[in-house]
């Protein structure tokens, strides 16, 4: 198979287009865009849409997570990333749909505002990507597009309170799965391929990481995600946090 893959360093979606190649064990070429880049790079490509993870696999394009969870299993169902059983099959797809439309959004709502608002930490989670110019310049100039960026997608004050006040109803619920045995099987399947990612992003923010991290899924997303580069200092309002610092009861 003849691979492209268009990727964002830091971006949790991308991780998951990665991890999808990767257990399939399909070698790929990959291609580093840096946010606001990817919206022209894409466009020209002819991509339908201004989102990584984009793909060609062998002169076909296909585009986003699930897309390209599909279009692997369709072309190598070995190792499977669904279950047979079509039961089984049905609640790993409303996991891993979760995990794209609800959690991996309300993560990057939380994730934008907080490096618009602290940068500091915003060169690290550049490691080991291919940019075309050194990661401290990138990180320096990066403000104008993440502003761009963060706009676009949404990551205002209200929906960043929504997405925390959502936040331990997500977590019981990936939790809850795990309990099932949904997710953190072995070996993995799509959902847990989408939702780790989420996570590990959000464990980079250290607001949302002691919300996670000693929990099921914290552990799930550090079994997947060894290492997730970046990390933010603490920037939200403390009154924001209430929802996943508050004792419960
Ligand atoms: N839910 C889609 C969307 C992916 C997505 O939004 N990717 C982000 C990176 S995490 C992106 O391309 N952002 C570029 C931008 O909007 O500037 C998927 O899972 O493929």
């Amino acid at each position: 198979m003849n691979v492209r893959l268009f990727s964002m360093p830091g971006s949790h979606a991308a991780t998951t287009g990665q991890l999808l190649f990767d257990y399939k064990g399909i070698n790929y070429k990959r291609t580093d865009l840096l946010p606001v880049v990817s919206w022209v790079v894409l466009k020209a490509l002819r991509f339908p849409d201004k989102t990584v993870p984009a793909a060609t696999i062998d002169g076909e394009r296909v585009q986003g997570t699930r897309a390209i969870a599909r279009e692997l299993e369709r072309r190598q169902p070995e190792p499977p990333l669904f279950p047979s059983d079509m039961e089984r099959r049905r609640v790993v797809e409303e996991a891993e749909r979760f995990g794209d439309e609800d959690l991996q959004q309300k993560v990057r709502e939380i994730f934008l505002w907080s490096v618009r608002k602290d940068p500091s930490g915003l060169v690290g989670y550049l490691e080991g990507g291919k940019i075309g110019m050194p990661h401290a310049v990138a990180a320096r100039t990066a403000g104008p597009s993440i502003a761009l960026d963060a706009r676009s997608r949404g990551a205002t004050d209200d929906n960043v309170r929504r997405a925390i006040a959502a936040f331990p109803g997500m977590l019981q619920r990936i939790d809850d799965w795990i309990e099932e045995g949904i997710l953190g099987g072995e070996p993995p399947n799509a959902a847990d391929l989408q939702i780790a990612p989420s996570l590990r992003l959000a464990m980079s923010l250290d607001d949302l990481r002691p919300a996670i991290e000693g929990r099921p899924a914290g552990r799930l997303a550090t079994k997947i995600v060894p290492h997730f580069p970046g990390r933010t200092p603490a920037v939200l309002p403390p009154e924001w946090l209430e929802p996943i610092t508050a004792p419960a009861g």
